[in-house]
């Protein structure tokens, strides 16, 4: 059997790799992994990434064993070399998209996150974990209106990895009680992020998932 199979969810994390799996033109098995129902520790999930969280990607191999892969950057960045698309080869291009991916695996995602908690989630909700988790995410927000002020893309004049890897966590914003309008340049990206045919198909897999 040779081919990829995709575990995830409607989670931003899993959509980093669904957008990437459609902008590389790949087919793939989709399995659902719903978090709320606690799939993620079904044992055949844990077989493939211990830690029991999504996404995971399984490339198999004709005559060799799966490669089973875990963490959305890893996966992106294992997708942008085997395919060579999306993340230049070296230099100060591949440089500068690493700088922005990592924005927005460490901060960006992290910090909404931390935000959705003690906003939304969380039984109690003290007042100072709220103002600073969403004090961490109005400072990446300020850093990507900033940066996209004056470029379309996060690492410059390409589209790479890095805007994939902010795309589905921008698309959350009301997680950390934003307004894209209050930062400009983030919404014309967001809008022209979501023109494009293979992040809307990738913003759909799997089909029918919902995260509630
Ligand atoms: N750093 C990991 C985070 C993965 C992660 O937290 N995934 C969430 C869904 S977006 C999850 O599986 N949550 C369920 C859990 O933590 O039990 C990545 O980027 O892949």
């Amino acid at each position: 059997m040779s081919g990829l199979t995709f575990y995830g969810w409607a989670t931003p994390n899993s959509r980093r790799v669904s957008i990437m799996l459609e902008e590389c033109g790949l087919s793939y098995a989709v399995r659902g992994v719903n978090i709320r129902a606690r799939e993620q520790f079904a044992p055949e999930v844990l077989a493939l990434n211990p830690y029991g969280k999504i996404p995971i990607l399984v490339e198999h191999r004709a005559g060799a064993p799966p490669l089973v892969l875990f963490e959305s950057g890893a996966i992106l960045l294992h997708l942008a070399e085997r395919h060579g698309v999306l993340l230049p080869r070296d230099g100060d291009a591949r440089a500068t998209v690493l700088s922005w991916l990592m924005v927005a695996l460490t901060s960006l995602g992290p910090f909404t996150g931390q935000a959705h908690h003690w906003t939304e989630l969380a039984p109690e909700k003290p007042e100072a974990a709220r103002a600073h988790s969403t004090a961490l995410v109005d400072r990446v927000y300020r850093l990507l209106d900033a940066r996209l002020a004056g470029h379309p893309h996060l690492a410059g004049a390409d589209f790479s990895v890095a805007d994939i890897a902010a795309y589905p966590w921008v698309e959350k914003h009301g997680w950390a009680g934003r307004e894209l309008a209050d930062t400009p340049h983030l919404a014309a990206w967001f809008a022209r992020m979501g023109r494009r045919p293979a992040v809307q198909r990738g913003m759909r897999v799997p089909e029918g998932a919902r995260l509630e």
